[in-house]
């Protein structure tokens, strides 16, 4: 069995982007391995949040993730914020990362531009605390969407560093993207990825979205004058809606383009959305039980925190150790 850690931030809502590209790998791992599951709300505050709105998220966050079928029982869900020793190891890991490094990540470049008048030192340090979550239960696997792979990149590259001085105490974690869907790209600029903070919400599918938003979303996404379903490079728009079908169906790539041959795009998308629609219907089911029944939610997230803390521990136990840091 491997040690599986990711996590998503809690910002507006999760996103059809989100859940194809990492949340539906979290739920076929878990039945196979140690599945730790966190809502990185210290990242989120690389961004100005409003106190109040930010708790509320933060919950309906973790209901999201439940209703999405996460299952307690087999995984640890639990709050970044419950375990301190991610700010911990977020410092001693900060101090063997270079600031060269760290320039160089193009997230951070992204964010910058989008966020001129908020340029803060976690904005730019957000890699090592990422490093750091991912280490801190010395996890083997690290299912995320593809716009993750030089974060995870810098991640093995912090991890090789402090073993070469100070012994083998980190496994290297591997990348875990899907093969299709890694990378689910904006309805209205498929060029750019789908994103929970983009300022063109037509853009991007909210699991949270009413059904008759997903369908106005799908009828306007940006496609092409070929007006011919196929899945190439020189039409992007339908061939990330081909994707997210071929995702929440199962179907293959080839078989939605033959169900399509000589349709034009007004059924396909219309299609398209009521495959979103079906697909969700399960998942807002969940969302309105556990919402009303939030002392259970509560226990999920404080038992989970617990147990990370017990295996956070007993990594920092060791870290400490290596590096010279006196026990308690
Ligand atoms: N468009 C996407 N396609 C595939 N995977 C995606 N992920 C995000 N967007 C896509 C994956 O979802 C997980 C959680 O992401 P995150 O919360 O860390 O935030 P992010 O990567 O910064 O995603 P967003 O939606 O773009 O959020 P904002 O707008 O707040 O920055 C990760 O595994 C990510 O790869």
């Amino acid at each position: 069995k491997k040690i599986v850690f990711s996590g998503a931030q809690p910002t507006g809502s999760l996103t059809m982007g989100n859940y194809i590209g990492a949340v539906k790998n979290w739920k076929e791992l878990e039945e196979e391995h140690h599945c730790i599951y966190s809502i990185v709300d210290s990242h989120s505050l690389t961004v100005r949040q409003d106190p109040k709105a930010f708790k509320e998220t933060c919950i309906s966050f973790l209901v999201q993730y439940l209703a999405c079928g996460l299952n307690p029982e087999k995984n640890i869900i639990y709050f970044q914020s419950h375990v301190p020793q991610h700010a911990e190891l977020n410092w001693i890991l900060g101090c063997n990362t270079y600031v060269g490094e760290l320039g160089r990540m193009t997230q951070f470049k992204d964010k910058s531009e989008k966020h001129k008048d908020n340029i803060n030192a976690g904005l730019f340090t957000y890699p090592v605390l990422m490093a750091a979550d991912i280490l801190l239960y010395r996890s083997n696997l690290v299912p995320v969407g593809d716009d993750q792979k030089q974060h995870l990149e810098i991640t093995r590259d912090i991890a090789m560093r402090f073993n070469n001085l100070y012994g083998e105490v980190f496994p290297i974690p591997e990348i875990h993207t899907p093969k299709i869907g890694a990378r689910i790209m904006s309805l209205q600029e498929p060029s750019k990825k789908m994103s929970k903070s983009d300022d063109n919400v037509n853009g991007t599918i909210y699991l949270m979205d009413s059904e008759d938003t997903i369908l106005k979303k799908m009828k306007r996404a940006v496609t092409d004058s070929a007006n011919h379903v196929a899945y190439n490079e020189e039409q992007p728009g339908v061939k990330n809606l081909i994707t997210i079908y071929s995702s929440l169906t199962g179907l293959s790539i080839e078989e939605i383009v033959e169900r399509y041959e000589g349709k034009g795009y007004g059924a396909f998308k219309v299609d398209t959305a009521e495959v979103v629609i079906e697909f969700l219907k399960p998942f807002k089911r969940r969302y309105d039980e556990y919402i009303n029944n939030l002392d259970y939610v509560e226990t999920i997230y404080k038992n989970g925190a617990k147990k990370a803390y017990e295996l956070a521990e007993e990594t920092m136990k060791v870290v400490r150790d290596r590096i010279g840091l006196l026990q308690k």
